[in-house]
């Protein structure tokens, strides 16, 4: 390198500490800091939902893992369903988390477009399965796609496969009857 261009990459390093110091405020956000956890319940049906946000770069990815016993062997549907409600029975989690201007949470008809769909949860002879997964479509600080909004948000399994497709309403492409449910509480 010569000393011309190692003068010019000096400059550049301070330029950047400059634009660094000056975005500080916005970088101690939360993002990153926030994890999210979740009891599931279903009849004979015990398991946990963990969240961790984390950053990369300028980006949030929440990583995703689930872990559940009493299922029936196979694969599951699980989602991040838009209300932060289990009872009196599942249908009050609504349908999946899908905040936006244009959102629809209708579980199948668009499926998988929403923020809160996420893959299939595998279930061994044994009834227990995990399932580990990152995600880019939610995060848990403060945002347009925070599963903290004001009415929270749930984690469902349902009884068959995410078919990973578009249906009808009610064709249960997504997963079809919810065997388990859980409401998200920030840690
Ligand atoms: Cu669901």
């Amino acid at each position: 390198m010569t000393r011309a261009r190692i003068y010019t990459t000096i400059l550049m390093c301070a330029g950047a500490g400059a634009i660094g110091l000056a975005q500080a405020p916005a970088a101690t956000r939360a993002a990153g800091t926030v994890t999210a956890h979740a009891d599931i319940k279903g009849d004979g049906i015990t398991g946990t939902a963990d969240l961790t946000e984390r950053k990369i770069g300028t980006g949030i990815v929440v990583d995703i893992t689930v872990a559940a016993s009493g299922l029936k062997p196979g694969m599951h549907g699980v989602h991040l369903h838009a209300i932060g409600k289990c009872e009196p029975d599942f249908t009050a989690a609504g349908g999946h988390f899908d905040p936006g201007p244009a959102g629809n949470t209708d579980p199948d008809a668009n499926h998988p477009f929403h923020m809160g769909d996420v893959p299939n949860l595998q279930a061994g002879a044994n009834g227990r399965g995990t399932l580990k997964a990152t995600t880019t479509r939610v995060t848990l600080s403060d945002g347009p796609l925070s599963i903290f909004d004001a009415d929270g948000t749930a984690i469902v399994i349902h009884g068959n496969p995410d078919q990973g497709i578009t249906g009808e309403p009610k064709s249960g492409v997504s997963g079809g009857p919810r065997v388990a449910c859980g409401v998200f509480t920030k840690k």
